[in-house]
């Protein structure tokens, strides 16, 4: 880990920047995966399969015979885990149900706003080295609160070609039974335009890899919405000398051991802190069994001894980190003061990885900087705010002089018409 003593402004900008990727051999790569689904639909998807996954499949389609035994594949404790953070996540995302009212602008001119839920969305769950089967109850629990209709999920198969059944438990609980086994930039071509089996969807969503990523990028330019730019995952923490330093390594492995392209940043202005968080990065990293994958992050992630807390609230603004965690004191005020973050985790006893998985927030969080502009996943994501209004002809009447001043200032007669001819006021 570089370890950088009481920077000045002028470093800032490097302390601040994640690690450059070049993306454009994985775009031309990607986009010829685009066109292959494109234009061969479900049996290129299952050449990809074996291309890629190494599978050979027979159907694309999770029966509904392999959804409804995937319950007795898991463990008795997993299954009331994933049952508890499934309640916790509904509970919090239920919370961001609240109905605007109406308003009058003018007596007689109403107008409102109604939430709608997208009507086909599609969710990308990443198999690989670890199955995210908690991503599916963090895409999975808000579609189902927003009462989009048709919500398609696509995992890459196992080894064995099938389906983690924890994936698939987690998709039934959230009234998910279209499940189909493709993985990568070919699963969101799928998704954007559709195969025989797969329907075609207006949101696609959900992490993964950099092909990933570049596919959504893609098609959106063909009118797909997408979540939000991905980028690899990230963690900062400030923490001062009242911080334990084993539950602040801790925190940066939780994050490290994700890939070898996370980014773990730790500021604090406490140079003891600062010396046993290392002892104890070295300690834990050889407990855990992706201590390679943690030790590669750990190695382009850095350490910065700041005068003060005011400092390294600063430098977290200008990071705008994935997860912003604060073991510090005082840490309740200073999370008022935090403008830049996905997700913000206060004091000792709030781990990141309660957030990933079973407080109730949602993890789909905005990385690579762009907590600066973007929210993470939420309710809101899933549905689209409808504005409304109507007028009475009394209303028009007090509101037609406004509509038809300015619309005749930026020369469009024709709106001013549409007003005066329904109070017969046409010239
Ligand atoms: N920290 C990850 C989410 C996750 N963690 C899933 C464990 N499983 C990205 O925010
Ligand atoms: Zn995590």
């Amino acid at each position: 880990m570089e370890i950088i003593k009481y920077p000045d402004r002028s470093q800032w900008k490097g302390i601040t920047e994640r690690p450059y990727s070049d993306n454009r051999a994985v775009l031309d790569t990607v986009a010829s995966v685009l066109e292959e689904v494109r234009s061969g639909g479900d049996a290129a998807l299952i050449t990809l399969a074996a291309r890629f996954d190494g599978v050979a499949l027979q159907s694309l389609a999770v029966t509904s015979g392999e959804m409804a035994a995937a319950e007795d594949l898991l463990a008795p404790e997993l299954k009331e885990a994933i049952d508890a953070a499934y309640r916790n996540i509904r509970v919090f995302h239920a919370a961001q149900e609240k109905a605007e009212e109406a308003v009058e602008t003018l007596p007689g001119v109403r107008c409102w706003r109604k939430s709608i839920g997208i009507e086909r969305v599609g969710l990308y769950v990443p198999g690989g080295t670890a199955p995210l089967f908690s991503t599916v109850l963090m895409l999975g629990v808000p579609a189902q609160l927003a009462g989009c209709s048709i919500v398609v999920l696509c995992t890459p198969p196992m080894k064995d070609g099938s389906v983690h059944p924890a994936i698939l438990y987690a998709a039934r609980l959230c009234g998910i039974s279209l499940v189909y086994k493709s993985g990568g930039a070919g699963a969101v071509a799928a998704m954007a335009y559709g195969t025989e089996s797969i329907a075609a969807v207006h949101k696609i969503f959900g992490p993964g890899n950099q092909y990933v990523t570049a596919a959504k990028q893609l098609v959106q330019q063909s009118g797909v919405a997408i979540d939000m730019p991905a980028g690899p995952s990230e963690v900062c923490v400030i923490a001062d000398e009242s911080a334990n330093a084993a539950f602040v390594a801790a925190d940066l492995l939780s994050q490290a051991e994700h890939g070898p392209d996370s980014q773990v940043l730790l500021l604090t202005d406490s140079a003891p802190l600062l010396e046993g968080v290392q002892q104890e990065l070295r300690r834990q990293l050889e407990l855990l069994p992706r201590a390679s994958v943690a030790g590669k992050a750990l190695e382009k992630s850095r350490s910065v001894l700041v005068r003060d807390l005011d400092e390294a609230l600063a430098l977290a603004n200008a990071y705008a980190a994935e997860h912003l965690i604060l073991q510090c004191k005082d840490a309740e005020t200073l999370a008022g003061r935090v403008i830049n973050a996905g997700s913000v985790f206060i004091g000792p006893y709030s781990p990141e990885s309660v957030g990933d998985y079973a407080s109730g927030t949602n993890h789909t969080l905005p990385t690579n900087g762009f907590a600066r502009a973007y929210s993470g996943v939420s309710l809101d994501s899933f549905v689209k705010k409808v504005s409304f209004q109507q007028l009475t002809r009394a209303g028009l009447e007090s509101i037609a002089g406004t509509v038809t001043t300015m619309a005749e200032a930026e020369g469009l007669q024709a709106h001013a018409e549409a007003v005066r001819v329904r109070l017969g006021s046409s010239k």
